[in-house]
């Protein structure tokens, strides 16, 4: 007989920094009187994540789609976007509203993310760039995604959004392509309520972001660009700062939450955990299963609802493709035909809940849970 929990349990809680910790950081604000346009928190908080990160230039944002928005007009970029259907909305709605058109591209069976074999079929005169997503902080297959580039003049940004902290044979995943993005939604591992960051190597790209995120304004006389509002406020920053304070004791919790379910989970037929290759240093930002349904014995679907049923509230992350929305679906990359990978995989991920907080017992009781559907539906 199982049991539903008396308390909802979602798919994350945010990392709450002790309620002093962030007080202490608020009175600082309060005496400086100094609330947004680059203040002290701010410049604290960019120095500490670009140490965090490894990677030399960090300009921090409101959000990450803004930070998107940014970088594809700071890269100049027009035309047709390469970019996966597996994805957040933010990713493609950013290429559309930079006025540039996403071109939907099949995903690796393994990694998830953007598929490079897939790629340079794609590229026409009209393509300008690679916009690929390290899908739940699963690194793309950065080094074939920069060959392709190189041979045909495209620029490479990254959707980072889940990946912070995660490194590729121990350099930080903010140095690859021209710049990524991180996203430091509430949801996220890392976070400052809302907020965000672009990260690159080069230092007049890292100044194009800062001008265009401040309106375009170089000076009181001076306005260059069509910049936008995008500037992280003092409010979040010091919420960031106590945050990340705190993230090495998260991610060990995290650590022990996964091995866990790894633990719990072994052995279910029809269930794969999905994994980064070797030589990646983890976010742990989702702890993702595919369900197949034909050897697991029922679907996805199926699982997500009898889960609801127990009051554990997983979620389908990135269900349904964004290349099925309305403003995408016409598009001729968007064919299900062409797509034919997320088209299976969309159908067989399930985050399951995984935040520091989450006690193991729990653990326990949702794996108890799958293996209960599993046998009894
Ligand atoms: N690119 C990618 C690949 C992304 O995944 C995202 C964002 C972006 C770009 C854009 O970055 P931002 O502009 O957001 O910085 C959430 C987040 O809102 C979104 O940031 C994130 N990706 C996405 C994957 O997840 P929802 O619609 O799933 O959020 P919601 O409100 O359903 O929250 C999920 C669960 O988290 C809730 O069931 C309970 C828990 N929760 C949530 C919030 C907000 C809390 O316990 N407390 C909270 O305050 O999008």
């Amino acid at each position: 007989m199982i049991r539903p929990f008396d308390e909802p349990i979602y798919v994350t809680r945010p990392l709450l920094p002790p309620l002093d910790a962030l007080q202490g950081r608020l009175a600082e604000v309060w005496s400086s009187r100094w609330l947004t346009n680059a203040g002290e928190q701010h410049e604290r908080l960019g120095a500490a994540i670009g140490r965090y990160l490894d990677v030399p230039q960090v300009s921090l944002f409101n959000n990450g789609t803004i930070a998107l928005l940014v970088a594809l007009r700071a890269l100049g970029i027009r035309g047709g976007v390469i970019t996966t259907p597996f994805t957040f909305p933010a990713t493609p709605h950013a290429i559309s509203w930079s006025g540039a058109r996403p071109v939907f591209c099949d995903i690796d069976p393994v990694r998830l993310t953007l598929d490079p074999a897939r790629v340079e079929a794609l590229i026409t005169r009209d393509t300008s760039c690679i916009l690929a997503v390290h899908v739940y902080g699963i690194p793309c297959d950065v080094n074939a995604l920069q060959d392709i580039a190189d041979r045909h003049g495209l620029k490479v940004l990254y959707d980072a959004a889940h990946a912070f902290g995660t490194k590729i044979g121990g350099v930080g995943i903010g140095n690859f392509g021209d710049a990524s993005m991180f996203s430091f939604h509430a949801t996220k591992l890392f976070h400052s309520a809302e907020g965000g960051a672009l990260t690159c190597r080069s230092a007049s790209l890292r100044k194009t972001f800062d001008d265009l995120k401040n309106f375009g304004i170089l000076s009181q006389e001076e306005v260059s660009g069509i910049g936008i509002n995008g500037k992280m406020n003092e409010l979040q920053a010091a919420l960031g700062l106590a945050v990340l304070e705190c993230v090495p004791a998260e991610l060990e919790r995290r650590r022990a939450v996964i091995a866990r379910y790894r633990e719990r989970l072994e052995g279910i037929r029809g269930l794969t955990v999905v994994s980064e290759p070797g030589g990646v240093e983890s976010s742990c930002q989702y702890f993702v299963v595919r369900i197949d349904p034909v050897s697991f014995g029922c679907s996805r679907d199926t699982v997500f609802d009898r889960l609801k049923h127990y009051n554990v509230f997983a979620r389908k992350y990135f269900h349904p493709l964004c290349s099925t929305y309305d403003a995408y679906r016409d598009l001729p990359s968007a064919s299900p035909a062409h797509l034919p990978v997320a088209t299976r995989v969309v159908q067989e991920v399930l985050c399951l809940p995984l935040y520091g907080t989450l006690p193991l017992p729990a653990v326990d009781a949702v794996c108890d849970m799958i293996r209960h559907i599993q046998t009894h539906g």
